[in-house]
């Protein structure tokens, strides 16, 4: 169709809808209402919170627009190169008051709802969170999407619009249970959906191979089934800026040519069926996190997402007639881990089937286009799908991986030439009954760069897993970023008077966007002053949590006494169950003190919360024992406040916003070299809490940053695991006689019908502890008697606190972003101007 240009002299009225609003009062009551009573049909009195919020986010909504659109016209006038960030998981959490905040009008906002008679905290907590993921590797995409829009890059966010994000967690009878998380029931005013940006997408079907007249070979794959995935944008506004970027994400609907031949032949049934499963390809967050499972619907996911990205930024890179050859300068992509790895047999596909180019050229443009980031070292984490189940549902990119493979492997051949086993260890196809894809390998070798996301772990990578592939590529593929997290949400938004007290203190809220600036808290470490408002903010905080989980668990927990807190995915390699063995050991401590040396305790409250995948057995009785072990403690009068064991259920982004302002003391504590990085290690220190942890990940940077004095690490080094596992195998384990103390009470029946933890224990008695809590616990109760004695002493603690957030600016997801930036996609920021010529 030719283009529809306005007539020049309406031109003015665009112009006015195109530009953003003033942030007025007036104008902000005014398109409340009009949201109010036009979108949602409500009147003067028929309101509620949840309304007013609807209105509130419609309002907001519309400026976010204004400046979407602007800044998608300038990119579009500009053409700089673009980055897309492929994930298949983004865990957004809360948009109202990061919108607020980022475009600079909370405080208006809040005094013309104020004025209509609303409170825009009750507002901000009528929002449900948008949930798409599972935990750090879907938040840390959240958070570099914040740092990318902020920073003023080209770039777009990619990933799937699952009707239902990850599941809701309750506990009943102490045990979880999961509930569907339909998100969408009310509508969601974060998105903007694009009925007409929409792709196919096939599946199944077969592989014609036709040879052309001057001989030349070539494959076409057809027939099949045909879905259609369609675009929903999520805007997200970068901080104080013009920039406003999308994250587009794909949701799967039939494919609107309805199969007549199919329905026509009596076969109507089937023809029906297949239109309902299409949707259902996008229906559900798979809830695993650290853990694969090879089914076939995940697999269908993965491909509708690459498939219709990959067609999106063709599409945009087409419309300026560049050569194939540009398009790697144009365009770099980033895989979030390798779920969507499959992007790079597609690309290979559509540049030699569809764009006719020749196997080298489009590996050439291929390998310089994409990048891959690992978040794991954990084996039943890294992907591996059945060749026959992709060649059933992809078969052009199964011979496709095949020719990869070959092409790949007869280079290694010719580097070490007769190392056969060499060449085993490095196939792509792992051979077995079936044979399997690596997907890691795949990454690698279609991509011109690896990170891993913490020194530690891109050491291990190299070191470790993929140790051929870098004596291969002689080091040069492989590199490291360390993680970060975004402050606006992480400090600015969840703590909000630790905010306003550092700009008061600094002089400036410059820090917000320079977290470089936060050294300057050092200067303020030794002020009685500055420490008693700091602690008296710490203390406002933990009142906060202690309301909240009252109102959730009907448990008194006193603001007095040490908050230690562990909160995220329960994970056996993360060791919550060490955590809990050790408060049982606490708690048989103070049973056996008078009255008098229970006084000379720090009294402490032990916080867990987070989600186990629903089939992950040993997680679950983690879940149960923490909760069986709260009911017996919170319930023995000798304890009182000495002692408090609380469970929140239902873990999730707003949670965090509540629960890590409030720590004193934050628990990282998996098997040294089993957590990649880790992100909300750095959001407690972040927000003026301590870690206790292990020698693993990220906590190692930190500790660095922050000085070893204001962190209480112990256990063993990442080095040693795997001389002890070796040792576990073959001989009988010590088990720590302190330990040793804490089966026993569980296996007495202290805390329940001991029948149910038998599992769990046998994992330490008799499964060969692989994640080496027995060697571990005894460094761990001395690192925990530490932290008592430090917190007794009330300035020293204020000092370390202190320090821990003034550390923190090389965690900045700013940092991270810009070091993707320059070292990897190699692309610049592209500011957008107020208004558009
Ligand atoms: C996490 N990984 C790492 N995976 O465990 C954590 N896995 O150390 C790191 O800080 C974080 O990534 C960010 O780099 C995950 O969160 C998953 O959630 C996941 C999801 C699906 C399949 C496998």
């Amino acid at each position: 169709q030719p283009r529809w240009l306005p007539p020049p002299e309406t031109l003015h009225l665009w112009k006015e809808f195109e530009t953003p609003e003033p942030a007025e009062i007036a104008a902000i009551q005014k398109s409340f209402l009009r949201h109010v009573t036009k979108t949602f049909a409500r009147t003067a009195f028929n309101m509620d919170n949840f309304a007013s919020y609807q209105g509130t986010a419609y309002s907001l909504r519309d400026r976010l627009i204004d400046k979407w659109n602007i800044t998608q016209q300038h990119h579009t006038r500009e053409d700089p190169k673009r980055v897309y960030y492929l994930s298949l998981e983004f865990l957004l959490g809360r948009s109202l008051d990061s919108c607020l905040l980022s475009l600079g009008v909370k405080d208006i906002y809040k005094k013309a709802l104020d004025e209509l008679g609303f409170r825009l905290e009750d507002l901000i907590g009528e929002e449900v969170d948008a949930a798409l993921g599972n935990g750090g590797l879907g938040r840390l995409a959240a958070c570099y999407m914040d740092s990318l829009a902020t920073l003023d890059y080209p770039a777009w966010g990619y990933g799937i619009r699952y009707n239902y994000g990850i599941f809701k967690q309750l506990i009943v009878d102490g045990y979880q249970t999961e509930f569907p998380d339909y998100w969408l029931n009310f509508g969601n005013p974060w998105e903007i959906e694009r009925l007409d940006v929409s792709y196919e997408v096939r599946f199944r079907g077969y592989v014609n191979k036709v040879t052309e007249e001057d001989g030349t070979i070539s494959y076409v794959w057809e027939g099949g089934e045909k879905v259609v995935a369609v675009a929903y944008d999520v805007p997200i506004p970068g901080y104080g800026t013009m920039n406003t970027i999308n994250i587009r994400l794909w949701s799967a609907k039939p494919a609107r040519e309805f199969d007549f031949a199919m329905f026509n032949d009596g076969n109507y049934d089937k023809a029906v069926e297949e239109q309902k499963s299409a949707e259902n390809i996008t229906s559900v967050l798979y809830p695993n996190d650290n853990h694969m499972v090879g089914k076939i619907l995940r697999l269908k996911q993965q491909y509708l997402f690459v498939c219709a990205t990959l067609q999106d930024a063709i599409r945009r890179f087409k419309k300026t007639n560049r050569p194939w050859s540009d398009f790697p300068y144009q365009v770099s992509i980033q895989l979030n881990d390798t779920h969507p790895t499959l992007g790079i047999p597609e690309l290979q596909r559509i540049l030699i089937d569809e764009e006719g180019l020749s196997w080298d050229d489009a590996w050439d443009i291929v390998t310089k286009t994409f990048s891959f980031t690992n978040h794991t070292v954990l084996p039943e984490a890294l992907e591996r799908w059945a060749v026959p189940l992709v060649q059933d549902l992809l078969p052009r990119h199964m011979m496709i991986i095949f020719d990869i493979n070959l092409f790949f492997l007869q280079k290694v051949e010719k580097k070490f030439p007769g190392d056969r086993d060499r060449l085993r260890r490095m196939s792509i196809i792992e051979e077995g009954h079936p044979q399997n894809v690596r997907m890691a390998f795949l990454a690698i070798v279609g991509s011109h760069t690896v990170n891993g996301v913490a020194e530690l772990h891109s050491n291990l990578i190299k070191n470790v897993i993929f140790t051929d592939f870098v004596e291969y590529y002689e080091g040069n593929k492989f590199t490291n970023v360390t993680n970060g997290i975004t402050p606006r949400r992480w400090l600015h938004q969840c703590n909000p008077a630790l905010s306003d007290f550092i700009t008061q203190k600094l002089g400036s809220d410059s820090w917000v966007k320079d977290l470089e600036q936060l050294k300057k808290l050092k200067e303020f470490v030794d002020d009685p002053a500055v420490q008693k408002q700091w602690m008296a903010i710490k203390r406002q905080n933990k009142v906060r949590l202690a309301d909240y989980i009252h109102s959730i668990t009907s448990i008194q927990v006193s603001p007095d006494s040490l908050f230690d807190i562990q909160v995220k995915r329960i994970h056996e390699y993360k060791r919550q169950f060490m955590n809990i063995l050790g408060v049982i050991h606490r708690y048989l401590r103070l049973k056996k003190m008078t009255p008098e040396q229970k006084a000379k305790e720090v009294p402490r409250l032990v916080v867990f919360a987070g989600k186990s995948a629903p089939g992950y057995f040993i997680a679950k009785l983690v879940i149960k024992l923490i909760n069986s072990v709260g009911e017996v403690i919170n319930n023995d009068p000798e304890i009182g406040d000495v002692l408090k064991v609380v469970f929140i259920p239902n873990y999730n982004v707003s949670l965090a916003e509540i629960i890590i302002p409030a720590s004193d003391i934050s628990q990282h504590i998996s098997t040294a070299g089993t957590e990649a990085s880790g992100t909300s290690n750095m959001k407690f220190v972040l927000n003026g809490g301590i870690i206790l942890g292990t020698v693993d990940g990220a906590n190692i940077e930190i500790g660095e940053e922050i000085g070893e004095d204001n962190i209480f690490f112990f256990g063993v080094k990442a080095d040693e695991v795997e001389d002890i596992r070796h040792l576990n195998r073959y001989r009988k384990i010590e088990m720590d006689p302190d330990l040793r103390n804490v089966l026993d009470a569980i296996e007495k029946g202290t805390f329940g019908d001991p029948k149910i933890f038998e599992p769990l224990v046998a994992t330490l008695t008799v499964g060969g502890d692989y994640y080496l809590i027995s060697k571990d616990f005894a460094s761990y109760i001395e690192a925990q008697a530490d932290a008592d004695e430090a917190y007794k002493d009330k300035v020293g603690w204020a000092k370390k606190s202190i320090l821990c957030t003034a550390g923190m600016s090389k965690f900045s997801s700013d940092r991270s972003i810009n070091e993707y930036a320059e070292k990897i996609w190699k692309i610049k920021p592209c500011s957008v101007p107020a208004t558009l010529p």
